[in-house]
């Protein structure tokens, strides 16, 4: 029935009561929620019943843009793009999403409105941390270009119960508590509890030939583990488009083992709740260090069993065909943690869907794409045959199925060369026989790429060298990027703004335009401005930092910032033996002309990494030290900042003036906080390793601190036999800051606390701290010497800024839409629902 004017009319004002964008609308949908959801009333809520009210009222805007989405997606023969990844670290959700709707006025105007701050409110949100560091963080870029980009997409991964832990400071050491992020709810998920997946773990298989004379295979597992959707809608900057990031939880399939219970074995039932259950419990906290255990193969698979079936689930209920999979999802593996589902693929195609085996390969590679995000040995997966089999029995002869014709092809193809027969192989020989996960995944994809130009090179010249010798026609390189709205936008308000009345607002979406801003770069008025938004941001981190770690810092001197997680190969220890050498400088000749600088520390160690934790408290001691000598007069301070996540991110890059990226050339794969740092007009000091490079390149020579030995020179070094002792002879500066480690300087007179950190680097050096400390030093008082040219260090800020452009992550994503996805946008028209529905 065609509905009347008037009738239209009444549904659009329904339609506007209900999720309208104007401040009155936004200020009753709050105030509903808090009635009607949490049936509380001004009088008694609390800042979080508003927190929680205020996103419900957000939510419902993005499950409008969401529905229509979904509608879209499943009626279109649109192509869609799966990302499976076992880590994304997502940040707090609430401003993201009023900035990316465009209603962050109007949200400040409703709650000033209610006697609310908008920004208390915003801080009441429990951050998601469910990734380690930039492979995460990564993954949530993509997810927001990719609703920008107006592409169809489908996040999957885990719900972490705990996510990445909590770092605290306790004298000087790290302390880590568990993130309970769901303590209080997340009103940003819809948990769909009707839409799970059974999943198998351990067993055995049974081998059988049906009625047509098929050989078969059952898997008779030892458990079964439920799989419950969780979603998360992830809308674009001023788009329609709102994508889904779908999480999955694990459960018992039955909340109580009833035979077990009633034979009296409560315990037993239960227990078997827990074990299920314990599978999506925590996220891992290693970053860049692979965990051989079983737990962590179990949850890998567990999703990625619960991702693929829920893909062919959707293809199939659209009448497509299981043998054209590929024509509906194209799945990209997030590093190797997904890569087992080359293997999960294979078992549903063949022994669940009854595809031939040639047929099923040859749909599975067509389906997946890999991305490599690390050449660090010991992040490189690999499982034990024996641990494997134990949790995949199945997967164990599907894989050496694959290994036997895929070892055919390659002996074939290189007329039975051993050394690339037993390089490529997926199982590795020798009694401990292992599987190797990137192997896995590069026989199993169609595309293969590293994150930075250097990054893709190495790995065609190292780790994945006989692949490319076969076929090169898989490699490409997608250098990473990071999304300008949540790391420019929303964390550097001020900034955007000042850009933005210089050269418009479409740099948001198009970040090349800040180009624009080069024709300002000279212009004194400009750079007052500039460096005036500098100075607050500053401003704003100091007082910050006095209230976390009561250390009072100078906004005038330079925030050199060394922000990441804390590794060896990342070298915080050559930043602090810089520190020091400044120190003893100053010790030496207390007149001595020193320009004012905070050095500023934040990340996490993973729990089990020993030398990092002492790299924590190393920085802790000589900042204990340093901050309280009368003769510094506070002329340097070092601030460790505790629990380095992306809420403290934000908070950080807007105030750095100097950007350490000093990895030890060749172990950065790319690196992401470079390219955030450097858009908020912070200069670089770095060596040319990752995306540091194609940073430099941009940017220009001129507007970045380069020192230290190139990846080439790294590696000669090493074969020529590198010996960090005789660095430590020949440089008095460092002998001495190490001297005064080793004697207890910094800890009281006990010197035995740094030996394991001193010895590593005397005897091992394996990242070649020593080798680069000289020239790192000498690079720093160049940084020192621009600084004090107020004028050409505003220069050079703006200039890192406007030539930011490329690092987008609207540039990667667009890469690898045109490249490797092939798929295009897929515009989202608002639908009137009431209308549809009268
Ligand atoms: C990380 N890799 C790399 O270490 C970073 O350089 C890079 O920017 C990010 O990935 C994103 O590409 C990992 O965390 C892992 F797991 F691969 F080791």
């Amino acid at each position: 029935m065609k509905s009347s004017t008037k009738d239209t009319e009444s549904i659009l004002t329904r339609e506007e009561t209900r999720t309208g964008l104007g401040p009155e609308t936004l200020k009753r949908a709050i105030l509903n929620h808090l009635f009607y959801n949490q049936g509380k009333f001004p009088e008694i809520a609390t800042r979080n019943d508003y927190y929680m009210a205020m996103s419900f009222a957000v939510r419902d805007r993005l499950l409008q843009r969401w529905v229509a989405s979904v509608k879209k997606y499943l009626n279109a023969d649109q192509k869609i793009v799966s990302y499976l990844s076992a880590e994304y670290l997502l940040g707090p959700h609430l401003a993201n999403n009023l900035i990316n709707l465009g209603i962050y006025e109007n949200m400040e105007k409703a709650s000033n409105s209610l006697g609310m701050n908008l920004d208390w409110l915003i801080a009441k949100e429990q951050e998601p941390g469910l990734g380690n560091g930039g492979l995460g963080r990564l993954a949530a870029c993509y997810m927001d270009s990719l609703a920008t980009l107006e592409i169809p997409a489908i996040g999957y991964g885990i719900r972490y119960q705990f996510g990445i832990f909590e770092q605290d400071i306790k004298d000087g050491w790290q302390i880590e508590d568990t993130d309970n992020w769901l303590r209080r709810g997340n009103p940003w998920e819809i948990a769909k509890r009707e839409l799970g997946y059974d999943v198998k773990l351990g067993g055995y298989v049974q081998h059988y030939t049906d009625i047509n004379g098929k050989f078969k295979a059952n898997w008779i597992p030892g458990m079964i583990v439920k799989g419950i959707a969780y979603d998360t809608p992830i809308l674009g900057y001023r788009v329609n488009t709102c994508n889904t990031l779908r999480l999955w939880k694990s459960e018992a399939p039955k909340s109580f083992d009833f035979q077990t219970f009633n034979q009296g074995l409560y315990s037993g039932a239960v227990s078997d709740k827990t074990v299920c259950e314990n599978i999506s419990k925590v996220l891992y906290p290693n970053d860049e260090q692979r965990e051989g255990k079983i737990l962590r193969l179990q949850q890998q698979y567990f999703f990625v069993s619960c991702s693929l079936q829920d893909m062919i689930a959707i293809h199939l209920s659209q009448g497509g065909k299981i043998e054209r999979f590929y024509d509906k999802f194209v799945v990209q593996l997030n590093d190797t943690h997904p890569a087992i589902g080359v293997a999960e693929m294979m078992r549903l195609l063949v022994d669940v869907y009854e595809v031939e085996w040639d047929l099923a390969w040859d749909i599975t590679k067509k389906s997946f794409a890999y991305t490599n995000h690390t050449l660090l040995p010991e992040a490189l997966e690999t499982w034990d045959q024996d641990l494997f089999q134990s949790v995949l029995p199945r997967h164990l002869e599907i894989i050496q199925e694959i290994n036997r014709r895929f070892l055919d092809e390659v002996t074939i193809r290189t007329y039975g060369d051993q050394d690339l027969i037993s390089s490529l192989s997926i199982i590795s020989d020798g009694p401990w026989k292992k599987i190797r996960m990137a192997n896995l995944a590069c026989a199993g994809s169609f595309a293969i790429n590293g994150v930075a130009a250097l990054h893709s090179e190495l790995l065609k010249k190292t780790v994945l060298k006989d692949w490319y010798q076969l076929w090169p026609e898989k490699f490409s390189n997608k250098t990473n990027g990071v999304t300008p709205r949540r790391w420019m936008v929303l964390s550097n308000p001020k900034l955007s703004s000042l850009i933005s009345s210089k050269i418009g607002e479409g740099w948001i979406k198009n970040l090349d335009e800040l180009t624009g801003l080069e024709q300002y770069a000279d212009d004194p008025s400009f750079q007052q401005e500039w460096m005036v938004v500098k100075h607050e941001m500053k401003k704003d981190l100091a007082k910050r930092i006095l209230q976390r770690t009561k250390i009072k810092v100078d906004p005038s001197s330079i925030f050199d910032v060394h922000v990441k997680r804390i590794h060896e190969y990342k070298r915080q220890h050559l930043n602090i033996l810089h520190v020091i050498a400044l120190y003893n400088r100053i010790k030496q000749n207390p007149d001595a002309e020193v320009v004012p600088r905070t050095f500023i520390f934040a990340g996490k160690a993973a729990p089990g990494y020993h030398l990092a934790k002492l790299m924590i408290k190393l920085i802790t001691s000589v900042a204990d030290v340093v901050n309280q000598d009368p003769i510094v007069k506070d002329r340097i301070k070092v601030v460790f900042y505790p629990n380095y996540n992306v809420t403290n991110a934000q908070r950080i890059y807007p105030a750095a003036d100097v950007s350490e990226q000093i990895s030890t050339a060749g172990k950065e794969a790319s690196g992401t906080g470079n390219m955030k740092l450097s858009m908020n007009g912070a200069l670089t000091i770095g060596t040319l390793d990752g995306a540091n490079v194609e940073i430099r390149d941009c940017v220009g020579a001129e507007n970045f601190f380069l020192f230290g030995l190139t990846e080439e020179e790294v590696q000669q070094k090493k074969s020529e036999g590198y010996n960090p002792f005789d660095y430590y002879m020949a440089n008095p500066e460092l002998k001495l800051a190490i001297d005064q480690i080793n004697s207890g300087y910094f800890s009281h007179m006990n010197g035995s606390v740094f030996k394991d950190l001193i010895n590593s680097l005397l005897y091992h050096d394996q990242y070649l701290v020593l080798a680069d400390f000289e020239s790192y030093v000498a690079e720093q008082e160049r940084v020192a010497e621009a600084y004090k040219d107020k004028q050409r260090w505003a220069k050079m800020s703006i200039l890192n800024a406007a030539r930011m452009g490329k690092f987008s992550s609207d540039r990667s994503i667009k890469d690898y839409c045109d490249d490797i996805w092939k798929v295009g946008p897929s515009p989202v028209e608002l639908v009137d629902f009431h209308q549809k529905t009268q």
